[in-house]
């Protein structure tokens, strides 16, 4: 028996794991004490990754669909070949715009991020999609125009801050986004114990509302009104201190002007709270020794997500917050990802084109996934004939998932690189399977890029994958050569070639190159230490870094885009027009839930034994007008559709607002998961509004939407 460990590659948290393994087996999964960032802790998902990793549903090689919808078992080449095939016929027959692609969250974290984007970039299409359209393309969109950089996130200094404003996040149940840090429970605690305060701004009484010990329940979607007024209020209070940002920032004028009128008295009836908190929770803020904003997807699933992301950076920046010990601060990554992108070209990028058929700004060179089935369906030059899926489910994780399957069976070519045959896959031609994270050795480009603490690390593979298997790089590879992109076509490609063929190389070459690489006279980090340190290396707390990782021509921070300043002068128009409620409609939120990641860790029995978690929140006043009782099955009707599941009657939800999370729905019967197949529950995603869009990027606005509510007949 031996034990490895490495970093759980399942959520952003990236902790370190304990893996015993024996005969090629992984036996326990326990929480590293060793490691720098989790300090033994772990979640069920990273000890499910025994059930994970045993799975017998898990695809080990290539599958082809036959005409009859079931799939056989092919060699990698023949499957390379067929692939490569399909995409080329359409790539010539009718333009690289033909084939859509889409990356999916665990391919975009916990793989090969990089290196698809150099993929995608050589394929030549403009019709690229991928999570961040559901997810953070508007805080992306806030980085390049602030930053100059889309992967630039301002990290909340957790283990030395006096206050922490949590926005629209729930980092005790989904272990934080956008920023790495393992175990938010005892990090709360911790700021409390030091006699800090930590504020939850969420409509709903969540686990970390409840650690918090201060919850401020506003209605949704308001968030843009109450973080201008805060702003407002330390304007009018004279509050206002730069501190270091001070040397390098602009338009903090400009900004204090687009918030002048939108003042505590104003907003607080939209906000739900009254002014008087939202003064208190201002200057609370501003007057704290120390203190960071955080905001994560509650804000982003809504019409004003862009501009909320703008505010909370704002409220960071004039309270003296920005880059300093205890506020809002940035790393200093071994691999510098934020560079590498910024010299390959994909640093950032906002409406250098617009998509064919809705007109949506590309982001980033993305369009929003809400516009998939549009491009589908709209007939004409560069309509979408063919998909390029790496590890996304999005019949379940898109808006309007029902319309989008019936988009996909009308494609003529679909191609997966996905573990699993699931509710989207199934539609696939072909399915091509990579190995597993615990399979092959890893180094963190990604999440060490905003992690609470610098550091390195590299993983050893924890088991050996089947023989005859590939990694997500190799096949990308395979499938490059035969889609047919020539080198001299793209010149990305060559890039992507040489960084996929051997990632380890390109890693080690990037850490030498970047801030904790070689240095005149002294050796620095490399692979080759990262191996001898047995994998991680600790580099310390954060450590002021502007005005060095600002991207921006002129290397200053322009705190007032007018985009932003345009949109939020829009938002208050809005926003305090909007007439109350229909009275019979209810608001529609999602929730994570600990044992569930998105749409595809329900095929481990560890994480869905028990009750039935797929439920609709509601209101003890708001169920008893509907004569619903908790457990009753309800049916829950929008715009798009309807879904049936059952009611949990609770006081942690609003009166007008209701819960159902996302990431069920496993009701195809081709998909091959057992365990998920046989605990379905219901897509919410079947009800969600692709109409319903982030004003700027055209992110989903999951959380705008509305729905009538009753128990079912
Ligand atoms: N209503 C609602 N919808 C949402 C959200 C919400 O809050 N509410 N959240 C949104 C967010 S933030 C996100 S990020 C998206 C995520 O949605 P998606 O991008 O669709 O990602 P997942 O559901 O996490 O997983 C997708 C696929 O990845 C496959 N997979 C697993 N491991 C690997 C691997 O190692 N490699 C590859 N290539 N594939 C793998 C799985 O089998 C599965 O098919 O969902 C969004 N959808
Ligand atoms: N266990 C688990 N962990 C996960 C995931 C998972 O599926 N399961 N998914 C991962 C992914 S892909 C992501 S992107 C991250 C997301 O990480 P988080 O951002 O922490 O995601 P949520 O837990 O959905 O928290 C969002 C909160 O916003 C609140 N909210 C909704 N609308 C509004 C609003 O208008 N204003 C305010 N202020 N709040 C609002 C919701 O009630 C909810 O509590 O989690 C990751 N971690
Ligand atoms: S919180 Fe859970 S899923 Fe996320 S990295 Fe840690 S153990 Fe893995
Ligand atoms: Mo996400």
């Amino acid at each position: 028996m031996t034990t490895v460990r490495r970093a759980c590659q399942w959520c952003e948290a990236i902790c370190g794991l304990e893996i015993e393994v024996e005969d090629n087996r992984i036996l326990s999964v326990v929480g590293d004490e060793t490691d720098p960032l989790s300090q033994g802790f772990l979640c069920p998902k990273g000890a499910a990754t025994v059930e994970v990793a045993a799975d017998p549903d898990r695809l080990r090689t290539p599958v082809r669909r036959q005409p009859d919808g079931t799939f056989t078992e092919i060699g990698w080449d023949e499957a390379f070949d067929l692939a490569g095939d399909l995409l080329r016929k359409l790539r010539v027959e009718h333009g690289n715009d033909s084939i859509a692609t889409y990356i999916g969250n665990p391919a975009g974290t916990a793989t090969a991020a990089f290196h698809i984007g150099m993929l995608i970039d050589a394929i030549g299409t403009r019709n690229q999609f991928s999570a961040a359209s559901t997810d953070q393309s508007p805080q992306s969109l806030v980085s390049w125009l602030l930053f100059g950089n889309q992967f630039i996130f301002p990290v909340p200094d957790l283990d030395r801050t006096d206050h922490l404003f949590i926005l629209g996040a729930n980092p005790i149940v989904s272990n934080g986004s956008l920023v790495s840090a393992p175990d938010w429970r005892r990090r709360i605690r911790g700021i409390k114990d030091r006699g800090g305060k930590v504020v939850v701004v969420d409509p709903r009484r969540t686990e970390t509302a409840r650690t918090a010990g201060n919850h401020v329940a506003v209605r949704p979607g308001a968030d843009a009104l109450l973080v201008a007024a805060m702003i407002q209020v330390i304007d009018e209070e004279r509050l206002v201190r730069l501190g270091r940002a001070a040397t390098f920032t602009d338009e903090v004028d400009v900004l204090l002007d687009a918030v002048r009128e939108v003042t505590p008295e104003r907003v607080a009836a939209t906000v739900g709270i009254t002014a008087e908190e939202i003064r208190t929770l201002a200057i609370e803020f501003a007057t704290a020794p120390s203190a960071a904003a955080y905001s994560r997807i509650g804000p982003c699933h809504t019409r004003d997500g862009s501009v909320v992301a703008w505010l909370v950076i704002a409220l960071n920046v004039v309270t003296g917050n920005l880059d300093r010990v205890g506020g809002a601060m940035f790393t200093r990554p071994p691999f510098d990802l934020q560079k590498m992108v910024a010299l390959t070209g994909r640093g950032g990028s906002y409406d250098t084109h617009r998509s064919r058929v809705a007109g949506h700004p590309e982001v980033n060179g993305e369009y929003p996934i809400a516009t998939l089935a549009d491009e589908i369906e709209t007939p004409g030059e560069g309509q979408v004939r063919g998909l390029l899926l790496i590890g996304g489910n999005i019949t379940r994780s898109a808006p309007n998932g029902d319309r989008l399957t019936r988009g996909i069976e009308q494609l003529d070519v679909v191609i997966a690189v996905d573990p699993y045959i699931n509710e989207t896959t199934r539609h696939a031609d072909v399915i091509l399977p990579p190995i597993a994270p615990y399979e092959r050795e890893h180094f963190d480009y990604v999440f060490t890029t905003w992690a609470v603490r610098n550091h390195a690390r590299l993983s050893p593979p924890a088991i050996a994958p089947h023989p005859d298997s590939r990694t997500e790089h190799d096949i990308l590879n395979q499938l490059a050569r035969r889609i047919g992109v020539t080198v001299k076509e793209r010149a990305s490609l060559r890039l992507a070639t040489a960084a996929m063929s051997d990632p380890m190389r390109t890693f080690d070459l990037g850490i030498k190159a970047g801030p904790w690489g070689l240095r005149r006279g002294r050796t620095g980090l490399s692979i080759k230490k990262l191996r001898a340190a047995g994998g991680t290396i600790d580099l310390g707390p954060l450590t002021p870094e502007m005005p060095g990782r600002l991207f921006t021509d002129d290397q200053r921070l322009h705190l007032s885009p007018k985009l932003l300043v345009d949109a939020l002068a829009a938002a208050v128009e809005e926003l305090l027009a909007a007439a109350s409620n229909d009275a019979d409609q209810l608001q529609l939120l999602g929730r994570r839930q600990l044992r569930s990641k998105n749409t595809w860790m329900h095929n481990s029995p560890m994480l869905v034994k028990g009750r039935d978690r797929c439920t609709l929140l509601i209101h003890p006043n708001d169920a008893k007008e509907r004569g619903i009782e908790d457990g009753d099955t309800v049916t829950v009707t929008s715009r798009v559709g309807e879904v049936r599941v059952p009611a949990e009657v609770t006081e942690d939800l609003a009166i007008g607002v209701v819960s159902i999370p996302h990431g069920w729905g496993h009701d195809a019967d081709e998909m091959q998961a057992s365990v998920a197949r046989a605990n379905p529950g219901a897509s919410v995603n079947t009800l969600t509004d692709d109409r319903l869009l982030e004003r700027l990027t055209g992110n989903a606005a999951f959380s705008d939407l509305r729905v009538t509510v009753a128990r079912s007949g």
